[in-house]
C-alpha cells in the first residue's frame, strides 16, 4: 500500500515543523496552512506549497473549518494532520475532514466524541480493565439523596468535575457533605455556560498523586502496543513545564501491568492512531482520568527511550498500514527529560512576544531540540508562548538530568524573555532530582 501523497499540516509552531520533518523522511508531500500573522514561520518556507487560511486570531484561522477544508480542495491533498491543540480532539473537524474524502490523522470521530466525554471515556476503560478512580460510575442525576450516598460511599474529600470538561476546566473539591449540593450545582451551571453540557461525575479527590501517562499506537486493525510511560507532574496552572520518560520509582510490575491494560483497551475500543492514556498515580496505584486521541508535546521523552519516531507511525497508521512494530521488539533503554521554552517572563509567567535578535541552540550528546525559532523570528502575540523544547536523552536518569543542565546552560535566547531560567531551577532542585515529586510540587515551590 503507498504512502500518504500529500499531507495538509493543519497547525503552527515546532509541531508543525516536527511533521514536515516526518513527513519529509517518509517522501510525502506537504502543505502548511497559516494565518496572516504567521507567514514567517520556519515550516511554512519548508513546506511544498503553503496557503494563508484567515486572519491571525486562531477562530478566523487555525480553528476556521471551512478554510482548512478549501486549503486541502485547492491544494489537492490526501490527508490532514491536526498536531496538538487547536482542532486536533474536535471530532465535528474529523468527521468534516472525512466526509470531505481527506483521511484525518487520528482516531475516528467515534473515538474522538466518547474520548471527550470523560464519563463515557471512564466507563469504556473500566469495562477493559483500566484501573479507575472510585467515583460515581455515571452522572450525578437530580436524585439528591443519591449523591449524597454516593459521596459518602466514596468518602472526602471528593471531585465534581464536567463529563465535557477535561484538562483541568470544570471541576471543584469538595471537603465535606455540608457543601456537597451546592459544589454541584455551581459546577454544573459553569459546565453548562462552558461546554454547552451539565453533566457531572464524583470522584475521590486524590490529595497528592503524580501524573502519569502511558503512550499506545493503535492501528485500527486489530493491533496495539504501548510506548511505556511519562510522568508529566511539573506543571503550573495544567500547563505542564517538564516531563520525564519512564516515569521514576514505579515497580515494574506494575508498569507493565497496567500499560498491558492500556493496549486490551485500544483493541476493544478499536482505536487507531496515537494515544494517551493519564493517570494520577498514588500510594502505589494507578488511577485513570482521561484519554488524549492525539500525539503530545511530550511525545519525544517517549521516542528517546524507545528509539520509535511517534508521527511517522501516525502516518503510517493513517495510510492504512498494519503496525509494523511489535511489543516485544520494543526494548526501553535509558531516560529522556523535556523542558518546554516559552516566550514568557520567568517570575509573572506573562507572554513575552516580540523579535528574537539571536537564537542559539545548545547541542552535544543526547540533546535534541524541538522548535521553530531561529535569528530574526518574531514570535507573534497570538498564540500559545511555546517556541520549543530541549530534550536530554541518557543512559540513566542523572545522565540525562546532568545533560539537560548543561544544554539550558548553552542556550541563549535574546531579544524575548523566556522561561529558561526557571528550568535552570528546577534541574538543580533536590526534590526534583531525587523523583516523583506530586503534581503540586511546582506551585508550592513558586510560593516559596
Ligand atoms: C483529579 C485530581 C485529584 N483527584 N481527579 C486536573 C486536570 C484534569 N486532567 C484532571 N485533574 C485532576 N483530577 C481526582 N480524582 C487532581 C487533578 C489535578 C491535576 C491532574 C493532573 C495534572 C495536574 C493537575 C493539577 C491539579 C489538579
Amino acid at each position: 500500500m503507498p504512502i500518504l501523497d500529500k499531507v495538509l499540516i493543519a497547525n503552527r509552531g515546532e509541531i508543525a515543523l516536527r511533521i514536515l520533518r516526518a513527513c519529509k523522511e517518509l517522501d510525502i508531500r506537504t502543505i502548511a496552512v497559516h494565518s496572516k500573522a504567521d507567514r514567517e514561520l520556519m515550516h511554512v518556507r519548508l513546506a511544498d506549497e503553503s496557503v494563508c487560511i484567515g486572519p491571525a486570531p486562531s477562530k478566523d484561522s487555525y480553528l476556521n473549518v471551512p478554510a482548512i477544508i478549501s486549503a486541502a480542495e485547492v491544494t489537492n491533498a490526501t490527508a490532514i494532520h491536526p498536531g496538538y491543540g487547536f482542532l486536533a480532539e474536535n471530532a465535528d473537524f474529523a468527521e468534516q475532514v472525512e466526509k470531505s474524502g481527506y483521511i484525518f490523522i487520528g482516531p475516528t470521530a467515534d473515538t474522538i466524541r466518547l474520548m471527550g466525554d470523560k464519563v463515557s471515556a471512564i466507563e469504556s476503560m473500566k469495562r477493559a480493565g483500566v484501573p479507575t478512580v472510585p467515583g460515581s460510575d455515571g452522572p450525578l442525576t437530580d436524585d439528591s439523596e443519591r449523591t449524597l450516598e454516593v459521596a459518602r460511599r466514596i468518602g472526602y474529600p471528593v471531585i465534581v468535575k464536567a463529563a465535557a470538561g477535561g484538562g483541568g476546566k470544570g471541576m471543584r473539591v469538595v471537603h465535606n457533605e455540608a457543601a456537597l449540593l451546592s459544589s454541584v450545582q455551581i459546577t454544573q451551571t459553569e459546565a453548562g455556560a462552558a461546554f454547552g453540557s451539565e453533566v457531572v461525575y464524583l470522584e475521590k479527590y486524590l490529595q497528592k498523586p503524580r501524573h502519569v501517562e502511558i503512550q499506545v499506537l493503535a492501528d485500527g486493525q486489530g493491533n496495539a502496543i504501548h510506548l511505556g510511560d511519562r510522568d508529566c507532574s511539573l506543571q503550573r496552572r495544567h500547563q505542564k513545564v517538564l516531563e520525564e520518560a519512564p516515569a521514576p520509582g514505579i515497580p515494574e510490575d506494575l508498569r507493565a501491568q497496567v500499560a498491558e491494560a492500556c493496549v486490551n483497551a485500544c483493541i476493544e475500543i478499536g482505536y487507531r492512531g496515537a494515544g494517551t492514556f493519564e493517570f494520577l498515580y498514588e500510594d502505589g496505584g494507578f488511577y485513570f482520568i482521561e484519554m488524549n486521541t492525539r500525539v503530545q508535546v511530550e511525545h519525544p521523552v517517549t521516542e528517546m527511550i524507545t528509539g520509535i519516531d511517534i508521527v511517522k507511525e501516525q502516518l503510517r497508521i493513517a495510510s492504512g498500514l498494519p503496525l509494523s512494530i511489535k511489543q516485544e521488539d520494543i526494548r526501553f533503554t535509558g531516560h529522556a527529560f523535556e523542558c518546554r521554552i516559552n516566550a514568557e517572563d520567568p517570575k509573572t509567567f506573562l507572554p513575552s512576544p516580540g523579535k528574537v535578535t539571536t537564537f542559539h541552540p545548545p547541542g552535544g550528546p543526547g540533546i535534541r531540540v524541538d522548535s521553530h525559532l531561529y535569528d530574526g523570528y518574531t514570535v507573534p502575540p497570538f498564540y500559545d508562548s511555546l517556541i520549543g523544547k530541549i530534550i536530554s536523552y541518557g543512559e540513566s536518569r542523572q545522565v540525562a538530568l546532568a545533560r539537560m543542565r548543561q544544554a539550558l546552560d548553552e542556550l541563549v535566547v535574546e531579544g524575548i524573555r523566556t522561561n529558561a531560567p526557571l528550568h535552570r531551577d528546577l534541574v538543580r532542585d533536590r526534590a526534583f532530582a531525587a523523583g516523583g515529586v506530586s503534581i503540586h510540587y511546582l506551585e508550592s515551590k513558586l510560593e516559596e
